[in-house]
Parts: C-alpha cells; structure tokens; sequence
C-alpha cells in the first residue's frame, strides 16, 4: 500500500484521492477572489469537505501567469486564519506557498503538508520543511517564475528536463532531511509550459511514475483546457472533470481541483469500473 506521510496523517493512497482547492487571493484566475475575505474561505474548506475532498490545500498567494506576489505580512493574514480553521476539520490540509517565513508559520501551527510550487528552491525553504521531519511536502516542476513563465516556455525534450527536475530537488530534499516517504511530485501543469507541452505531459504521465514518487496533478479549469474547448474558465467543469479522470487513470494519486463534488462522482464510477476489472482476472 502507499502512502503519503504528513504531519498527522498517513494518507491511503491506494485510491485516488481529491485535494480541494481554497485560494485566499483576491487575484486567482481560477475563482477570481470569491474566497478573498478569510470567512469565506473557511466556509468554502467546509464545503469542499461536504463534498467528499480527501485535502485540503490552501494558498494565499496567486500564480496566475503575471500574478502580482503579495508581501509575506500579507500572504501571512491571508492563510493563517484559514489554516487555524481548517486544521480543526478532520482531513490533511496543505498550505501552498513558496514562502519559507510563511511555511514556518504554518508549520508551527501544525499544518500535514506543504505545497511548494518553486519545489522548495527559496533561500531557507529546505531548512524550514526539513526542520519539522513529520510534514509532507509537493514539489511541482515549473520553468521560470509566474511573472514570466508563459512568455516563451521552450523545452529540447519536455520529459527529461521535468523528469530530471522533480528527481534533483526530491534528492535535495532528501538530502536536507526530508524522508522520500513524505514527498509527492508534480509535473506543474500550465507552469512555464505551452498547450502541447501540458497535452504531452497527460499523454506520458505514466512516465513519471518511474521517479518512485506518487504523483499530484492539477489541470483544474486551467488555460489549456480553455484552448482545447474554447471555453471562459467558469465554463471549464466538463473538461477539468476530464482531466482529473485522465490523470488518475495514467497514474495520478492526488487531483488537485477545484469542483470537488463532480470529481468525486467521476473517481467513484472510475473505481467501481475498476473494481471490476479486478475482480473479473
Ligand atoms: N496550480 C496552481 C496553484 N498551485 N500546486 C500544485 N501542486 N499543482 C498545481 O498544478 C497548482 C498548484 C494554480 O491554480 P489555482 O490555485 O487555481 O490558481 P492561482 O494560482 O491563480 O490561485
């Protein structure tokens, strides 16, 4: 059986699991800062557990392409209530954050895991994730930063460099303390990549898998699937839904999406197909 450990859960991930979203920014292009004032997040994290998400992961800052980067004493007011709240429901919660002053903070309150979209490359991130040896922690790949990542992303061969990657700041993590049984990876969707770069990271996910690490993956109500449907990112619900089946059936552990309910109906049909292939060799 794998699993994930974090601070205070092991998390089974023999079966696919939904990381709901809760992004405390006003700017995120997702949701467009519906859950901006900290009340309205906590209220969303109840929801989404309503909902059936299995974590959830919480951000305050917003790696929109061209995102304006809060001031940590911002970033800080945004989460940590929220957090506070969250910690309290009963599930694994993450914080996404590429802050180290942040991922302290949240730390110290107690949160399973952090979700660093920079994999943990600012000065003092390691030494802050290392320094509390039961936390999870995600490294996503992304190349560039979000001011500039979508400006002409470009790649000699998009799975080896994403690949080499998430397996040299895995090592780096493991070499500041972080043991692999705590690590998840993620191939960064829609970070420093073009439409036929993410399409070819869905196609080859299995690929990945040969890190050794399970995988989280988020295309929820991402741009590529605005491009592929012509659809406005509220109109994105079908496609994402897609998505998320399409990477769990190529070997994704955890979805990270924001329309929990309808993943969550899609994962259980997916599993009792499943279930049955199982049952019938
Ligand atoms: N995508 C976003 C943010 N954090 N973390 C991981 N591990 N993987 C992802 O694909 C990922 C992530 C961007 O989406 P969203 O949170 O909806 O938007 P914003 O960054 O604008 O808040």
């Amino acid at each position: 059986m794998t699993v994930w450990l974090t601070t205070r859960f092991a998390v089974d991930l023999s079966v696919p699991r939904v990381m709901g979203v809760v992004n405390v920014t006003p700017d995120s292009f997702s949701d467009g800062g519906r859950f901006a004032e900290p009340r309205g997040a906590m209220a969303h994290c109840e929801r989404l557990l309503r909902e059936g998400a299995d974590i959830l992961d919480i951000g305050g800052e917003s790696t929109r392409p061209g995102a304006r980067a809060p001031g940590i004493d911002e970033e800080l007011a945004r989460v940590l209530p929220v957090l506070r709240h969250a910690l309290t429901l009963g599930v694994p919660v993450s914080v996404d954050t590429s802050e180290p002053a942040v991922m302290r903070a949240a730390l110290d309150l107690g949160v399973d895991a952090i979700n660093d979209v920079r994999a943990l490359r600012r000065d003092g991130a390691l030494q802050a994730v290392a320094s509390f040896p039961k936390v999870g922690v995600c490294l996503m790949h992304m190349q560039g930063e979000p001011g500039s990542m979508q400006a002409a992303p470009r790649y000699a061969d998009l799975l080896t460099e994403v690949i080499a990657f998430l397996a040299a700041r895995r090592d780096a993590a493991v070499a500041a303390g972080v043991t692999r049984d705590r690590i998840v990876l993620d191939p960064g969707i829609g970070f420093g990549k073009r439409v036929e770069d993410n399409l070819m990271l869905l196609a080859r996910q299995r690929e990945l898998l040969a890190l050794g690490q399970p995988l989280l993956v988020g295309w929820s109500r991402k741009s590529t699937l605005g491009e592929i449907t012509g659809r406005t990112v509220d109109q994105r619900l079908a496609a994402s839904v897609a998505a998320a089946l399409m990477a769990v059936e190529r070997g994704a552990s955890i979805v990270r999406v924001h329309d929990v309910a309808a993943t969550v109906d899609a994962l259980k049909l997916w599993r009792a197909v499943q279930q049955k292939e199982r049952t019938r060799s």
